[in-house]
């Protein structure tokens, strides 16, 4: 008996010295654990004489009960302890200013396109917009392209599954809109168009814009003037040269290429196609072709936006890499 009140004395005066919740477990099981001493003594009760067994059992129980009322106790200290000291060193400064998460910044392309949408407002064009995925009818039949074209192959166009077309130029978002309304019409369509085609200087996917212009007297003149002003606006080049080159179209007559002369580098440069709207195009879109006429052109809004950026390579357009992208920042 005077051993365990020993073991208890030590082991209260012991626990004093633990100063950790991780120690403190280490020193539990010295104690209590299936090696421990006070442990030991339940033990030895087989080996007590069978009248004592009782009081002894009682007084090893009471220590047990003793040590760990002691243990809990020493537990909540350290917790407290610890908690102390948490709020004394994690001090949180309020008054510190806010780390910066970096603004962002529009895309070439979103760029280019607020641009033209702006400068072709200015100029009384408004936005029409239509579909990605778009009919025969809409992509090809109505713009007087033939059953036997080229553009029709299933190697230079997307077609899904029920025979429709990833729409592969924004002109059946013009045809439309004026099937839906009356001349004078005066939009530009600009989107997403998809072709069959990937290599340095194609993408699948790029983006275009057209421009319709419907009304009495609408004249090749009319065409010259928008395109000619168009692009001086647009390069901020108020002498840059502009000229027509006689080409053909089917869904408009006459047609021609247009390009532009760079100084920079003494060279003209194709950027898009015009021409005055087809009379085939103008009975599919309801408007009588003896009243009225029209231009229309296209050009694609991926190649401005690299002349006028100058970015070489096309593929970055459509890559989406940050550093790319983030150096457009106040354009
Ligand atoms: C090019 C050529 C062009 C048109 C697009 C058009 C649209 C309608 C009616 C008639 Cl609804 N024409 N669009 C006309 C001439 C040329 O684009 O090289 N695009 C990149």
């Amino acid at each position: 008996m005077n051993e365990l009140q020993q073991v208890l004395q030590t082991a209260l005066s012991q626990m004093q010295e633990v100063n950790s919740l991780h120690e403190l477990e280490q020193f539990k099981a010295r104690y209590v654990g299936k090696q421990g001493a006070i442990t030991a003594f339940m033990q030895k009760l087989k080996d007590i004489a069978p009248a004592d067994r009782k009081a002894f059992g009682a007084e090893v129980n009471q220590v047990k009960g003793q040590f760990e009322v002691a243990l809990t106790e020493k537990k909540e200290h350290l917790l407290q302890e610890e908690l102390n000291n948490k709020l004394a060193t994690e001090k949180i400064d309020v008054t510190l200013s806010g780390r910066d998460a970096g603004r962002g910044s529009l895309h070439p392309v979103s760029l280019t396109l607020n641009r033209l949408v702006k400068l072709f407002a200015q100029l009384g064009f408004i936005v029409a917009d239509g579909p990605e995925i778009e009919t025969d009818y809409y992509n090809f039949k109505a713009l007087n392209i033939p059953d036997n074209h080229p553009a029709r192959a299933m190697q230079d166009t997307f077609y899904t599954e029920s025979g429709n077309v990833l729409r592969t130029h924004t002109s059946p978002i013009q045809v439309r809109y004026a099937e839906k309304n009356t001349p004078p019409i005066k939009i530009i369509a600009p989107g997403r168009v998809f072709r069959v085609d990937m290599d340095a200087t194609h993408s699948p996917m790029f983006h275009q814009m057209e421009l319709l212009w419907i009304d009495q007297g609408i004249s090749f003149a009319n065409l010259k003037g928008v395109i000619i002003e168009f692009m001086r606006k647009f390069f901020e080049d108020d002498d840059m040269q502009v000229r027509f080159r006689a080409s053909f179209f089917p869904f408009t007559e006459p047609s021609a290429e247009i390009d532009i002369y760079f100084a920079k580098t003494g060279k003209w440069l194709e950027v898009g196609g015009c021409g005055m709207v087809h009379p085939n195009v103008l009975n599919y879109m309801n408007i009588d072709p003896e009243k009225y006429t029209g231009f229309a052109f296209g050009f694609g809004i991926d190649r401005l936006a690299m002349l006028k950026y100058n970015i070489t390579d096309l593929r970055l357009m459509f890559e989406n890499d940050l550093d790319f992208v983030s150096q457009f920042k106040g354009c």
